[in-house]
């Protein structure tokens, strides 16, 4: 491990001046930006000034980062209750670029950049690229979607920051991925962890072998939940190192925190963004080292800043010092979404602990999907996954008994396993849909 940590610093030259700023230095950093993001949301953005006013926060009176405390939260809703624009501290002809997420409801959440918000994203993408091993002059394939999803620009502008060409290929098309990967002999894979998979498969049924070619080597995948026992199967099965990227769109995109060679948690950068854990149903900050909602407050974005915005992810933070040398506070692996976790019975239960259990089963596949179910007044999961290829019909119950009973003693919730031939369900091309859940809408 440390070898690599090593050549990581050698090769690159030291780390970025940014990266290792000491806690103090970081925490005056983000008083100071704080400071001038408030006053860009006080003078404009009405919406804001009235809640900074309500809260008793004036921009020139914050002297210490903990009176953010007084404001409350921001909600996905207070974007969509300001639809489209309503909440951007620009005029439109002063923007460079919007995107937005389609969400499956109601209206998409949109987002604004300026041009300098755009340098900003472009800079902590390849900062995130680099600390994974991604080196100027790696051929980088891009298969995050392009369009409205920050993913697919967001890579994209970080890879060419960095210095490495791009193939820009997005989502779909899988054979052709399959071929360009190999025949331009890419070093860098980025794509959702599901899309890797799905990228993986199909080459297995063209025939191709993506590790032969010896020239992929690095996987950056994120905007999905993906356990640990995916990881390892993407890197078997693609013959590469396989790292976690963050982000979101409200906040900016892909690049909010990434990994580091160490692999131990997501480095949440903090000179641009302050982090904060919540406990989801008080809203209080949980004590150090336990699970909560992470809260993000934009410190330099001047298209849209973000006061304490409600992520709905869950996850642990941990502030002790990292192996690599960066002092930013890491992210421990986000296991799901509060809206994603299903209460079965009682039991609180997110698809990627499914996921684990389900990887554990060699003659079970990565491809699965939860139904979820109402049952009088219960609720009632349904785990749908395919087998392997090669396995017998004949074995697929008692395969469907053995996994119940693994998950039943793992994560603690009874469910009913259906084993399905490879190739039934929908592959993705993007973010997996984990869940379908068929229970009678409220209301
Ligand atoms: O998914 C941005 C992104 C693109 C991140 C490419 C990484 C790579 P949204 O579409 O706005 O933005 O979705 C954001 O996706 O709140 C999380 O719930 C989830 N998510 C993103 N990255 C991860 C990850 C992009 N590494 C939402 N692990 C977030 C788990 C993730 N969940």
């Amino acid at each position: 491990m440390h070898a690599v940590i090593d050549s990581e610093r050698t090769s690159a030259g030291r780390l970025d001046a940014a990266e290792t700023l000491s806690r103090d230095a970081l925490a005056a950093l983000q008083l100071e930006r704080l400071r001038g993001v408030l006053r860009n949301a006080w003078t404009n953005v009405p919406w804001q000034r009235e809640r900074l006013e309500a809260a008793g926060l004036h921009p020139e009176a914050l002297l210490q980062l903990d009176q953010l405390s007084a404001l409350p939260f921001t909600l996905k809703t207070d974007l969509r209750d300001h639809y489209p624009f309503g909440l951007f501290a620009r005029p439109v002809e002063q923007l460079a670029r919007v995107h937005a997420s389609s969400g499956t409801t109601g209206k998409p959440t949109v987002v604004g950049y300026t041009a300098r918000d755009l340098e900003h994203w472009a800079a902590l993408m390849a900062r995130s690229m680099r600390a994974v091993g991604v080196r100027p002059g790696d051929l980088v394939h891009n298969a995050y979607g392009y369009g409205l999803f920050t993913g697919g620009l967001g890579a994209h502008a970080g890879a060419e920051r960095l210095g490495c060409p791009v193939v820009p290929i997005s989502g779909g098309g899988t054979e052709r991925q399959v071929a360009l990967l190999v025949d331009f002999g890419a070093r860098v894979l980025c794509s959702t962890p599901s899309y890797a998979l799905a990228i993986a498969e199909v080459a297995e049924t063209m025939g191709v072998d993506p590790r032969q070619a010896g020239k992929l080597k690095i996987g950056l995948f994120g905007a999905e939940p993906w356990s640990a026992a995916m990881r390892a199967e993407i890197e078997a099965r693609l013959g590469l190192t396989a790292y976690d990227v963050y982000g979101l769109s409200e906040i900016m995109g892909p690049g909010v925190a990434c990994e580091c060679a160490c692999r131990d948690g997501l480095h949440g950068w903090e000179d641009h963004f302050l982090f904060e854990l919540i406990d989801p149903e008080t809203g209080t900050p949980v004590p150090d080292g336990a699970a909560g909602e992470l809260v993000i407050t934009t410190l330099s974005k001047q298209a849209l800043p973000m006061l304490r915005y409600r992520t709905r992810d869950i996850t642990r933070l941990v502030t002790t010092p990292c192996a690599c040398g960066r002092t930013h506070l890491r992210i421990l692996r986000v296991a799901g979404r509060s809206d994603d976790m299903l209460i079965i019975r009682g039991v609180n239960v997110y698809p990627s602990q499914i996921e684990a259990v389900l990887l554990t089963l060699p003659a079970l596949s990565p491809h699965y999907q939860l139904v979820v179910e109402r049952d009088g007044k219960l609720d009632r999961l349904t785990v749908q996954v395919e087998a392997q290829p090669g396995v017998a019909a004949e074995g697929f119950e008692a395969l469907a008994r053995g996994a119940a009973h693994h998950i039943k003693s793992t994560v603690g919730v009874s469910t009913t396993v259906e084993v399905l031939t490879p190739g039934t369900l929908p592959r993705s091309q993007g973010k997996a849909v984990r869940v379908r859940d068929l229970r009678p809408k409220a209301g």
